[in-house]
C-alpha cells in the first residue's frame, strides 16, 4: 500500500514551501517536473527540474491556458499501476507515470477580491489545476495529491522514507475534492454575482414590496438558486457529542461567530459556538450595554445595564447572573460592550466556557486570562445579523429574512386589559419582549428592573413554559412583567402568570379565544399589551 516517490509534477501558483519542498524531493532522488513560472523558481533553487512541455512536446500555449491538459501528463497520473494493461499501456505509449503531484490553483478569490475586472478574473479561473487534483485524487491509489503548502512536511517525510501511505494518500484525495469544490463554489458565486441574482438584490426586491400595497400577499423574490460559498476555517475536536466529526466554515463575507478572533481558552466546540451565536444574538437585540448567559442555546439570564450604573456592562452581568445562578455555572455569555475589569472580577469566579464582547479591556484581560481553559474572543468589525438566514433540512435549506425588532415601537402596542402601564413598567414590558425573542419557544421570560427574572423556555404547551417561568422566577415572580414569543391558547397559561404575581403580561395577541385572555387578565386588574406580532425561536 506504501508507494515510493520518484517523479513527481509541481505546477503552484503560491509559491510558498516551494524552496524546501523541492530541496527536500531532489535530495531523495525524486524526479520533478513543472510548469513555466514553478519550474523557474524550481530551477533558481538549483534544482534540477524538466519542463512539462519537454514530456508533451507540446508548448505552453494560448497564454497559459494550455500547459498540463494534456494525455502525456494525464496518463501519467491516470494510471492505475495495480493494473497490468494499464502499466503495459504506459509502456506502449511511452509516458511516465507520476506518484507525486503538488498543484494550488489559481488565485480566483484573491483576484476578485481586489475588485479586479471581468477579463482579469476570468483568466484566473484555473481549468488545468483542477483537472490535475482531480485525476490525482481519484487516482488515490497510485498517487499522492497535495494541494496545501501544509501537506509539504508530510510528503517531505514520505519520499526520505519508503513512501505514501494508503492512508495519506486517501486523506489527501479528500481534500483535494473538497479543495476543487470549494474552488468552483466560488466560481459559481461570482457569475451569479455578475448576472445580479444574488440574495441581496433578492431581499431589497423584499423590502419594497413590502412598502408596496400588496405587502401582505408580496412573497420576495428570493434567487432561483443559492450559492453558498464557505471556507473551512478549523477541524472541531468533534461534534454536538464526541462520537461525531465536525469542522467550522465561515463565510467568504461574513461578520459573525465564525469570523470571531479567540484570544485565549481552549479550543471552541462545536456546542460553544452554537451558544456563543446564540448569546451574541441575545445581547445584540439591545441598544443599552446588555448580557445574555446561554446554556444549550437558551438564556439562564439576560440583562441591560441600569441607567445610573457607573460600570454599565458589568452591572449587567451582575444582574443577569442573579436570574438564575444554578444554570449559569458552564454558561456561555456575551456581552454588547467591551469587558470591563469589574466584569471580569466576577466572570473570573464563575466557571463560564466563553466569553464573547466586542473588545476586552486590557486589564480585563489579565484577570481573565488567568482562567486556563476560558475560551475568550471578540466579535469581528461589523458584526451583525445575516441578511439571509439559512437552516439545514434533508435533502435542502430553509432561507429566511431575520427576525429582529427594526423600528420596536412600544407607542403601537395596543392595550388590551388592565390600566395603562407606567414608564418603569413599560419598560421593563419593553425588555421582557426583547428578551424573550432569545428564548426557545414555547417561550415565556418574567423580567424586573431590566433583568430577567424566570425563564420558560422549550416547552411543547405555553402552560408548562408559564409554570416553569413564575417557579424559577420565586419570590421574584410577584411584581414582575412577563412576555409571551406567541400568543395564548387559552387563558390557562396567563391565569399561571397571574397567580404567580405578575403585573402586567406582552404577548402579540390574536388567538381566537382572546376574550378569555383578556377576561382574566381583567379580573386580575392586570394590564395586558398586545403587539401583534410573534417572535418564535426554535
Ligand atoms: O490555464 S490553466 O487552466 N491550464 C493548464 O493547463 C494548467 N496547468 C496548470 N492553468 C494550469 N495550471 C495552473 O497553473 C496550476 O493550477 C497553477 O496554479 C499554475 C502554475 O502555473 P505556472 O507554473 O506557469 O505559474
Amino acid at each position: 500500500d506504501t508507494v515510493p516517490v520518484r517523479r513527481a509534477l509541481i505546477s503552484v501558483s503560491d509559491k510558498t514551501g516551494l524552496a524546501d519542498l523541492v530541496g527536500a524531493l531532489a535530495a531523495s532522488g525524486v524526479e520533478i517536473v513543472s510548469t513555466g513560472s514553478t519550474a523557474k523558481a524550481i530551477a533558481a533553487e538549483g534544482v534540477a527540474v524538466t519542463e512539462v512541455s519537454e514530456i508533451t512536446g507540446f508548448p505552453e500555449s494560448l497564454d497559459g491556458r494550455v500547459k498540463t491538459l494534456h494525455p502525456g501528463v494525464h496518463a501519467g497520473i491516470l494510471a492505475d499501476l495495480r493494473l497490468e494493461s494499464h502499466r503495459h499501456q504506459l509502456d506502449e505509449l511511452g509516458i511516465r507515470p507520476f506518484d507525486l503531484v503538488v498543484v494550488n490553483l489559481y488565485p480566483f478569490r484573491e483576484t476578485v477580491a481586489s475588485g479586479a475586472a471581468p477579463d482579469t478574473v476570468i483568466e484566473q479561473i484555473d481549468i488545468g489545476g483542477p483537472a490535475l487534483v482531480r485525476a490525482s485524487a481519484k487516482n488515490f491509489a497510485n498517487v499522492a495529491i497535495v494541494v496545501s503548502p501544509n501537506r509539504y512536511d508530510d510528503v517531505i517525510a514520505a519520499a526520505a522514507t519508503d513512501g505514501t501511505t494508503l492512508s495519506l494518500r486517501r486523506a489527501l484525495a479528500a481534500d483535494a475534492f473538497a479543495h476543487t469544490a470549494s474552488y468552483d463554489t466560488a466560481v459559481a458565486a461570482w457569475f451569479v454575482e455578475q448576472l445580479g441574482g444574488g440574495a441581496s438584490e433578492a431581499l431589497a426586491e423584499a423590502e419594497q414590496a413590502e412598502h408596496s400595497e400588496q405587502a401582505t400577499d408580496a412573497r420576495p423574490g428570493f434567487p432561483d438558486t443559492l450559492q453558498v460559498s464557505a471556507a473551512k476555517a478549523s477541524t472541531l475536536r468533534y461534534g454536538e457529542n464526541s462520537h461525531q466529526q465536525a469542522a467550522v466554515y465561515a463565510l467568504q463575507d461574513g461578520h459573525g461567530i465564525a469570523q470571531a478572533t479567540q484570544l485565549h481558552g481552549k479550543e471552541m466546540s462545536f456546542n460553544n459556538y452554537v451558544d456563543a451565536d446564540a448569546a451574541v444574538r441575545a445581547a445584540y437585540d439591545f441598544a443599552e450595554p446588555a448580557v445574555a448567559i446561554i446554556k444549550h442555546a437558551n438564556p439562564c439570564g439576560i440583562a441591560i445595564a441600569d441607567a445610573s450604573a457607573p460600570d454599565p456592562i458589568a452591572n449587567a452581568h451582575a444582574k443577569a447572573h442573579a436570574c438564575d445562578p444554578l444554570s449559569a455555572f458552564g454558561g456561555v455569555i456575551a456581552a454588547n460592550r467591551t469587558v470591563t475589569l469589574a466584569m471580569a472580577e466576577s466572570v473570573k469566579d464563575i466557571f463560564t466556557e466563553v466569553l464573547i464582547a466586542p473588545a476586552f479591556e486590557g486589564e480585563a484581560l489579565e484577570v481573565l486570562k488567568t482562567k486556563k481553559n476560558l475560551r475568550l474572543l471578540t466579535l469581528p468589525e461589523g458584526f451583525g445579523r445575516e441578511a439571509l438566514e439559512l437552516r439545514q433540512i434533508s435533502g435542502g435549506f430553509l432561507a429566511q429574512t431575520p427576525d429582529g425588532f427594526d423600528g420596536l415601537d412600544t407607542a403601537s402596542w395596543t392595550l388590551a386589559a388592565g390600566s395603562p402601564a407606567d414608564a418603569a413598567t413599560m419598560a421593563d414590558l419593553e425588555f421582557a419582549w426583547k428578551a424573550c425573542r432569545s428564548v426557545k419557544s414555547n417561550a415565556i421570560l418574567l423580567a424586573s428592573g431590566g433583568a430577567s427574572v424566570g425563564v420558560g423556555m422549550g416547552q411543547v404547551n405555553r402552560v408548562d413554559s408559564c409554570r416553569l417561568a413564575v417557579t424559577r422566577a420565586g419570590d421574584r415572580a410577584q411584581g414582575s412583567v412577563a412576555a409571551s414569543d406567541a400568543f395564548f391558547p387559552f387563558a390557562d397559561g396567563a391565569e399561571i402568570l397571574i397567580a404567580g404575581g405578575v403585573k402586567a403580561i406582552v404577548q402579540p395577541g390574536g388567538s381566537v379565544r382572546d376574550a378569555e385572555v383578556v377576561e382574566a387578565a381583567e379580573k386580575a386588574g392586570v394590564t395586558m399589551y398586545f403587539t401583534g406580532e410573534r417572535h418564535f425561536f426554535h
